[in-house]
């Protein structure tokens, strides 16, 4: 690719929208809390355990990535385990230049296996409160700068499991609303339709009204589970979506609510997304990924990172990725962020505040795009 084009990726003031923070879990954060919590892994090394994250090459399906990422998080059992990789995943983000996040965290991966949702969300927000008041030092360029990362809480929930589970656990996030900002869900798409909860997003959206819904469809699932998210479920934006495209309506329909989608590229890909429900056609290049097709059909599509330590890649090394693989240009790049921004859960202000962030990083570029580098190492304007 184009150096000029990966500097401006690099560079660009970025939103993340979905991203699993289980999921930022490095095979060295997972070494390090397993011994410091005495738990014997069934790996003998980090080789081996790089190795089972599959990089470089796809895990068979969403299930065999899944079973993987809950093994991974037995490791986090004390609030500072929360914390820990918390931080560690905001440090890595404000490295690449994304100011806001929106993340997930899966309660049920916890609760379930002894772990109290108090450990996991004190833990979870220690670290995002820091990030907005006291900033993270990150290394750029070689030396050390602050820079803040502002944020939201989504909670969500796992599919596989029951609706009444589902309920217990909303039980149990009572006390902590106030670090909630919404609710999501996620886990194995396939027989487990949003339908299956809709009197919990019915509860979710009469008691908290002000709180954010949204879910996992069209990943693995086909598009009737997309319609089912927003006219069941009355979602406010849709994590994934590609199987979207699969239906001209739902398409439309979208469109005309601008209702947001949020793409994870190396995600599909390390996944072997099935391309056509017919033929059962798998991606095998990001060449193939739709997000072009979603841009030119009007959709509020997004570039998200989703499981970062187990898909190969933060949210510059997906940008970077579909920009070469798709040709994008640097207006669909900005398009992406700009779509981030609107559809994401801040407040007007902060949108109009972020959108203009945008502009001078845009105008900066475009007046250093007009300089050209000399052989004395001097830049020369070019009117
Ligand atoms: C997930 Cl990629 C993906 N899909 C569904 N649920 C998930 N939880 C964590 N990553
Ligand atoms: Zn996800």
């Amino acid at each position: 690719m184009d150096d000029g084009l990966r500097k401006f990726i690099e560079g660009m003031p970025k939103i993340e929208l979905h991203l699993h923070i289980e999921g930022a879990m490095e095979p060295e954060m997972l070494m390090k809390l397993a011994e410091r919590n005495g738990i014997e892994l069934p790996y003998k090394d980090l080789e081996e355990l790089k190795a089972a994250y599959k990089r470089g090459s796809a895990y068979k399906d969403l299930q065999e990535f899944l079973d993987l990422y809950y093994q991974g998080m037995n490791v986090l059992r004390k609030e500072e385990d929360f914390y820990d990789l918390t931080k560690a995943y905001l440090t890595k983000i404000a490295s690449q230049n994304v100011t806001h996040t929106e993340i997930f965290f899966d309660p049920q991966g916890h609760t379930e296996r002894g772990v109290a949702f108090e450990t996991a969300i004190n833990g979870i927000t220690r670290a995002l409160d820091e990030a907005k008041t006291e900033g993270l030092d990150v290394e750029v360029a070689g030396r050390t700068e602050n820079r803040k990362v502002t944020s939201k809480l989504i909670m969500s929930f796992l599919r596989h499991m029951t609706e009444k589970e589902g309920f217990e656990t909303l039980e149990q996030a009572r006390p902590h609303m106030d670090k909630i900002d919404g609710f999501g869900l996620d886990s194995s798409e396939n027989g487990h339709p949003p339908t299956k909860f809709e009197r919990l997003y019915a509860t979710l959206k009469g008691e908290y009204p002000d709180k954010r819904l949204m879910a996992h469809a069209g990943e693995e699932g086909p598009a009737s589970y997309v319609w089912e998210a927003i006219d069941t479920l009355k979602i406010d934006r849709i994590d994934h979506g590609n199987h979207s495209l699969d239906d001209s309506a739902l398409v439309e329909r979208l469109a005309h609510d601008g209702t947001g989608l949020t793409v994870c590229p190396l995600s599909n890909l390390k996944l072997s997304h099935t391309l056509d429900m017919d033929t059962k056609q798998k991606m095998v290049s990001l060449k193939e990924h739709r997000l072009k097709d979603m841009l030119a059909a009007n959709l509020k599509a997004t570039v998200n990172s989703d499981d970062p330590a187990y898909f190969d890649g933060y949210m510059n090394e997906n940008f970077i990725a579909i920009a070469e693989a798709l040709d994008l240009t640097k207006e669909d790049i900005t398009k992406l962020a700009r779509n981030a921004i609107e559809v994401s859960f801040l407040s007007p202000e902060e949108k109009i505040q972020k959108n203009e962030e945008l502009d001078t990083y845009i105008e900066r570029d475009r007046l250093s795009s007009q300089y050209v580098k000399q052989d004395t190492g001097h830049q020369r304007f070019f009117a």
